[in-house]
């Protein structure tokens, strides 16, 4: 499979929608088993044993003994692009196709956006042993036709030695210097939490505002505080999901609730500003007379990718006639969480325009084709021991 057959298998997968005319696909959505559908078949077309386990991971094996596991996300955000994951289980068979010198499992992970749930890599931290098991992310695997009960069966094989995944950067660095490729050396940390604002719904007409505990107005002020916060602390943070309860024209809202991401470099930095914005919520919701809670839905420290698999990903890179840019990610990958069993790597294409979590994410072919020939270099030279 070169290149362009690569791009044309995103851009099918990409038909699996819940949403008609926008490409959104979350965890164990029924979109996902026509893709298992799909991935399965270029799975074993390619010589590889496939199995879906039951934390809806899509499983291929080639070859036994040893192996490395390349791999990324099949499921996207809601109106996503075609790429974001997918074109790394994409590369992953394409480089099996090509015959590689030893054993590779390509996996295909059920969810890493934490969508659904709010809950992030809920794939992945199954073959790192340490399953999300809530109780609403159980009861999606029953209804899928999946057994909870196998999830243990999930952790990666030992055979397992390393992990790469292949990724677009999903923002501007590369294309502002005209880089085919970057060596990711570092993944930010990042954390999620719910914060919850209760206040009363009440008659938007005839309630003064003195008498109000309008649970929306605190939310509001909390997160103009999140803003303002991020620039003064230098880090990132997103209220990506509002949620407004009654959501009526005319109905003070009574409930609202927000989400929050949040990332940075250093796991003190960001652990310091959760505290000063959950501190920052609680005096709001007194102030304001109203009732907030605050849930930390996960928390990944940042991590930092393996010295030997980089500097031969590098060195790969550098044979391919690409200059072998290191770079950090300010994106969650797998390759966070696999790197807590696996020595772990990853290899970035340009997002053209630093575009992402967009239906105009893009990728370029001759980007694909250099990818595949750094995967090609690195097997040669990597060894599973
Ligand atoms: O949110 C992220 O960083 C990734 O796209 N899941
Ligand atoms: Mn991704
Ligand atoms: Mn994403």
């Amino acid at each position: 499979m070169d290149a362009h057959a690569v791009i044309h298998r995103c851009l099918t997968l990409a038909r699996y929608t819940e949403e008609p005319g926008h490409i959104t696909r979350r965890f164990l959505s029924p979109p996902m088993r026509e893709v298992h559908h799909e991935v399965r078949r270029w799975m074993e077309e390619a010589g590889m044993r496939v199995s879906v386990d039951a934390a809806g991971n899509i499983r291929g094996v080639y070859g036994s003994g040893p192996r490395l596991m390349i791999g990324s996300h099949l499921d996207t955000v809601p109106q996503a692009g075609a790429f974001d994951g997918v074109l790394g289980v994409m590369i992953g068979i394409a480089l099996v196709e090509r015959k590689p010198p030893y054993s590779i499992e390509v996996v295909g992970f059920s969810e890493e956006e934490g969508v659904r749930f709010r809950v992030p890599f809920i794939g992945s931290r199954a073959l790192a042993g340490d399953p999300v098991m809530d109780d609403a992310v159980l009861e999606a695997i029953r209804a899928f036709g999946l057994d909870p009960q196998e999830i243990p069966k999930a952790v990666m094989a030992r055979e397992v030695r390393g992990y790469l995944e292949f990724h677009i950067e999903q923002g501007p660095v590369l294309d502002q210097r005209n880089l085919a490729l970057g060596v990711v050396e570092e993944i930010v940390g990042q954390s999620r939490a719910d914060v919850l604002f209760q206040g009363k719904a009440g008659h938007a007409g005839t309630t003064p505002m003195t008498a109000r505990s309008d649970a929306l107005a605190a939310a509001a002020e909390w997160i103009g505080v999140v803003e303002k916060t991020a620039l003064e602390e230098g880090v990132v943070a997103t209220v990506g999901s509002l949620d407004v309860q009654p959501g009526a024209v005319n109905v003070i809202p009574g409930l609202a609730r927000a989400s929050l991401d949040l990332r940075h470099k250093n796991a003190g930095k960001m652990a310091k500003t959760l505290e000063t914005l959950q501190t920052s919520a609680e005096a709001i919701a007194t102030r304001r007379r109203v009732s907030g809670w605050w849930e930390l839905r996960s928390t990944q420290p940042p991590v930092e990718m393996n010295r030997v698999m980089t500097s031969v990903l590098a060195t790969a890179v550098k044979a391919s006639g690409h200059r072998p840019f290191r770079l950090s990610s300010g994106a969650g990958h797998d390759a966070m969480i696999l790197a807590r069993k696996v020595p772990a790597a990853m290899l970035f294409l340009r997002s053209p325009g630093g575009i992402s979590h967009h239906p105009d994410e893009k990728v370029a072919q001759e980007d694909v084709e250099a990818a595949l020939g750094v995967g090609k270099r690195f097997l040669e030279t990597w060894r599973p021991v």
